[in-house]
C-alpha cells in the first residue's frame, strides 16, 4: 500500500494557477506578447524564471532583455501575484482537499508538499493547512524543477518514504512529467488531452479520496 501523498499546491490544493494566469499575462501583454489559456497550459508547475523564458520565447524576444530586466519582471509578475493572494482563506482550498488530508492523517499515510512555487508556504498558511503537512519540499533547495524529478525525490527523503511507495497529485504535463520520472504513481487533476490518456485522472478534486487513491494503487 502507499506510504505517502506528495501534493502540488497551485491547481491542486487551491485555484491559485489562474491568479498565476492573470499575473503572467498582465506581464506579457506589457511586453507585447499575447497569451492564452492554452499556452498557460506550459507554465503550469514550471518555475518563475523558466515561465518568464518561456514566454519571451513565445513572443520573440529571447534574449532581448537584460539579466537585470528579466530579474525585474519577474519580481513585477511575483509582486502582482503576491498581492492577489494576500485574501485567502480556508475559503480557497478545493473541494474534498481537506477532507482528503484528514482522511490520510487518520490512517498514518505521511503528507508533503511538492510545490515549484516559493509562495507555497504562505499560501498553506493562509488556508491553515500547515499543519497536515509532515514536510514542505523547498523548490529553491532542489536543482532542476519539474518535469525533473528533484521536487517529488526531495519530498519523499524528507518524509522517510521511498519515492516508490508515494502517490504524486498534479494539475501540470510538466508535474507529471516529475511523478513519472521520479518513480511515483501519478494521479492528475484536469483532462486527458492537457495531462495524457495514460494515468488515472480526476476531472476535479471532488474526486479525489483515500479510497479512490486505493483503488489506483491496486490496479
Ligand atoms: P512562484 P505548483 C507552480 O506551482 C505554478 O504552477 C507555476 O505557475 C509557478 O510559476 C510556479 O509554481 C512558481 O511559483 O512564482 O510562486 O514561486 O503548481 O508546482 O504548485
Ligand atoms: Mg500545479
Amino acid at each position: 500500500m502507499f506510504e505517502a501523498v506528495l501534493f502540488d499546491l497551485d491547481g491542486v490544493i487551491t485555484d491559485t494557477a489562474e491568479y498565476h494566469y492573470q499575473a503572467w499575462k498582465g506581464l506579457a501583454n506589457k511586453l507585447g506578447i499575447d497569451i492564452d489559456r492554452r499556452f498557460n497550459e506550459k507554465l503550469k508547475g514550471v518555475s518563475r524564471e523558466d515561465s518568464l523564458q518561456l514566454i519571451l520565447e513565445h513572443g520573440g524576444q529571447t534574449g532581448r532583455y537584460s539579466d537585470a530586466e528579466f530579474q525585474a519582471f519577474a519580481k513585477e509578475k511575483n509582486d502582482f501575484y503576491v498581492d492577489s493572494i494576500q485574501a485567502f482563506s480556508a475559503n480557497d482550498i478545493y473541494p474534498g482537499i481537506l477532507n482528503l488530508l484528514k482522511e490520510l492523517k487518520d490512517k498514518n499515510i505521511k503528507i508533503a508538499l511538492a510545490s515549484a512555487s516559493k509562495n507555497g508556504p504562505f499560501l498553506l498558511e493562509r488556508m491553515g493547512l500547515t499543519e497536515y503537512f509532515d514536510a514542505i519540499a523547498d523548490p529553491a533547495a532542489v536543482k532542476e524543477g519539474k518535469p525533473a524529478p528533484d521536487l517529488f525525490l526531495l519530498a519523499s527523503e524528507l518524509i522517510g518514504v521511498p519515492i516508490q511507495h508515494c502517490i504524486g497529485i498534479e494539475d501540470a504535463k510538466a508535474g507529471i512529467q516529475a511523478i513519472h520520472a521520479a518513480g511515483a504513481l501519478p494521479i492528475g487533476v484536469g483532462t486527458a488531452e492537457d495531462l495524457g490518456k495514460d494515468i488515472p485522472l480526476v476531472s476535479d478534486t471532488s474526486l479525489l479520496s483515500y479510497d479512490y487513491l486505493v483503488s489506483e494503487w491496486q490496479q
